[in-house]
């Protein structure tokens, strides 16, 4: 509010209209401008929050999401994961999506600050800026495969003469002289000296305030509107039950000894997508087309999926984005219908080479179909441990193919699978500097002790995961500060699809210590020990963890 002390007669004197009764008393005025300067900062700030707000609240009541400010954090990401390469794909993990949602307000408020500070002598400025800010907006919304060109235009038409008016009526309370309006009765009067006009202050603060809340409070609605309870509402619903229910072996005395859950609960799987916001799918009218090199192409609803005969897998998804020891991976039981269920249905033609598929919201990725020759678990999940598939690993259905990384076939909010050929169809990941294909290969990590803990000395246990799915595990080594391998103790598995817990006991001595672990496939494959980054098609080498025993 310091602005707001400066003195309001801040006169812009070569300003249209002004120019000619230019005095030498306004001439020197013009020391005072930089504090009009900083009050039309603070109002195009508000006038961009103003169109902001009522952007986002007009999407959410006319259902148009991704909304603008989030659409344009989407297309942000669809042009710049591929830049970030290295680190694209965690970078865009859950922590830093409300980050690059504050980036956009942020710099929508100061492109409508320096605005509104340009406005001060250029009074179209306001209107021009706001229209294209709008027809970016429009442009960001449309380009999501979520919304319709016609609902986008709208969201605009509103949100621009919003943002632009609130700007304007702002400008002439705060800053009199602009050339957008008649010169204040403070400037225009016999006082020789303009003094700050209280009245005309007092009716600054009380717009600008009750526009800048009123935005906020819109925003926040729009939020609340958005969300919805569509998919809440379905997964309240009961689930068709498995011909066969997977097999859990009893890991608990793994768990004890600090490996990873086998199962990984569901409020702890890794989230790794390019979607800003999770995409709320309503399943009543959501539906999955299968296509392209196929006899019979079909679309199938919600409903009618979840009649179909359904499998229960437990299967390890790992992110290729996982550094060596990293947790983006997890375990969890998958129910769905298997996808050679619909495939049969379709009819593959023999020149089909690779299962391309699509979400709702445009992303994409492919894999060979000469992966489901065997009998890998390749399937439309619905359901994960037991519950309906939360929105944000993709209700109402994803794929989950064994042994592949997510970016090459765990599509969430599946809405398309598109039978194609190899060449010339790529998904997301693959222009961004990622394998084509996706094997995910062997690894190995420690759980405990973690690097860097205080352990106390005796009997302690070493604890971790190993997994290779689709080959399965058959033995996991330690080695204690440069020693000997050690062979480790293995847990039981549902199957060759999952992560298999190991431990190993220690007696600890006091002294800093270093442990690595290292695996072999179930095909006799020992784990590459050479260390390569995540980039193009998953990390390699083997983990190791530091710590201190106590003395
Ligand atoms: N629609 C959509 N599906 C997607 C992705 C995505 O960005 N969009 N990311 C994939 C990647 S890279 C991974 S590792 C897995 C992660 O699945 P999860 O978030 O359920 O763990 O989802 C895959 N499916
Ligand atoms: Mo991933």
């Amino acid at each position: 509010m310091a602005a707001m002390t400066d003195q309001q007669g801040a006169i812009e004197v070569d300003a249209p209209g002004t120019a000619t009764d230019a005095s030498p008393r306004e001439v020197s005025s013009r020391e005072a401008s930089p504090g009009s300067a900083r009050r039309a900062a603070l109002v195009g700030v508000i006038g961009a929050g103003v169109a902001l707000g009522v952007g986002e609240f007009v999407s959410a009541l006319i259902g148009a999401q991704p909304s603008p400010v989030v659409a344009v954090g989407g297309r942000f990401i669809d042009r710049f994961a591929g830049a970030l390469k290295d680190i694209a794909v965690s970078i865009f993990g859950t922590n830093d999506k409300p980050a690059l949602i504050a980036g956009t307000v942020m710099i929508t408020c100061a492109l409508g600050a320096a605005t509104a500070v340009g406005a001060r002598r250029r009074a179209w400025l306001p209107l021009a800026v706001f229209c294209a800010f709008g027809a970016f907006g429009a442009w960001a919304q449309a380009a999501d495969p979520q919304v319709d060109a016609a609902p986008a235009v709208i969201v605009a038409a509103l949100s621009v003469p919003a943002g632009a008016a609130a700007t304007r009526r702002l400008l002439r309370l705060a800053v009199p002289h602009t050339p957008t309006g008649e010169p204040s009765d403070a400037v225009r009067g016999a006082d020789p000296i303009p003094r700050p006009d209280a009245l005309g202050r007092r009716r600054f603060i009380v717009t600008a305030g009750a526009l800048g809340a009123g935005s906020a409070g819109l925003a926040v609605a729009a939020r609340a509107l958005a969300r919805g309870d569509v998919v809440e509402a379905a997964r309240a619903a009961g689930l068709p039950v498995p011909a066969r229910r997977a097999a859990l072996p009893d890991t608990a005395a793994f768990e004890a000894a600090g490996a990873s859950r086998y199962v990984t609960p569901v409020k702890d799987f890794y989230r790794i997508d390019t979607a800003l916001l999770v995409p709320q799918v309503d399943a009543d009218s959501w539906d999955l087309s299968i296509g392209g090199l196929v006899a019979r192409p079909f679309s199938i609803g919600y409903d009618e999926l979840l009649s179909l005969p359904s499998i229960e897998q437990v299967v390890t998804l790992q992110c290729v984005s996982n550094e060596v020891g990293d947790e983006l991976v997890g375990t969890a039981v998958w129910q769905g219908v298997a996808l050679a269920t619909l495939l049969d249905r379709a009819g593959v033609k023999d020149s089909a080479e690779q299962v391309f598929s699509t979400s709702v919201d445009g992303w994409n990725c492919g894999f060979p179909i000469s992966v489901l020759d065997g009998e890998r678990p390749a399937m439309i999940a619905y359901a994960m441990n037991g519950e309906r598939l939360p929105a944000r690993h993709g209700f109402p259905a994803r794929l989950v193919v064994s042994g592949l990384y997510g970016y090459v076939s765990a599509t969430k909010w599946l809405s398309t699978i598109e039978l194609t050929t190899w060449d010339g169809t790529d998904g997301y990941w693959v222009p961004r500097g990622w394998s084509k294909k996706g094997p995910i290969k062997l690894t190995s990590r420690i759980d405990v002790p973690r690097s860097g803990a205080s352990v106390t000395p005796g009997r302690t246990p070493i604890a971790g995961v190993a997994w290779r799915p689709a080959t399965g595990i058959s033995a996991v080594q330690i080695s204690i500060d440069g020693g000997d391998w050690l062979d480790c103790e293995l847990g039981e598995v549902a199957s060759e699809h999952t992560w298999v817990q190991w431990k190993r006991d220690w007696d600890a001595t006091p002294g800093d210590h270093e442990v690595v672990v290292r695996a072999v496939d179930a095909q006799g494959e020992p784990q590459i020990t050479r260390d390569q980054e995540p980039a193009p098609d998953g990390a390699t080498g083997l983990h190791r963890v530091s710590f201190t025993v106590a003395s």
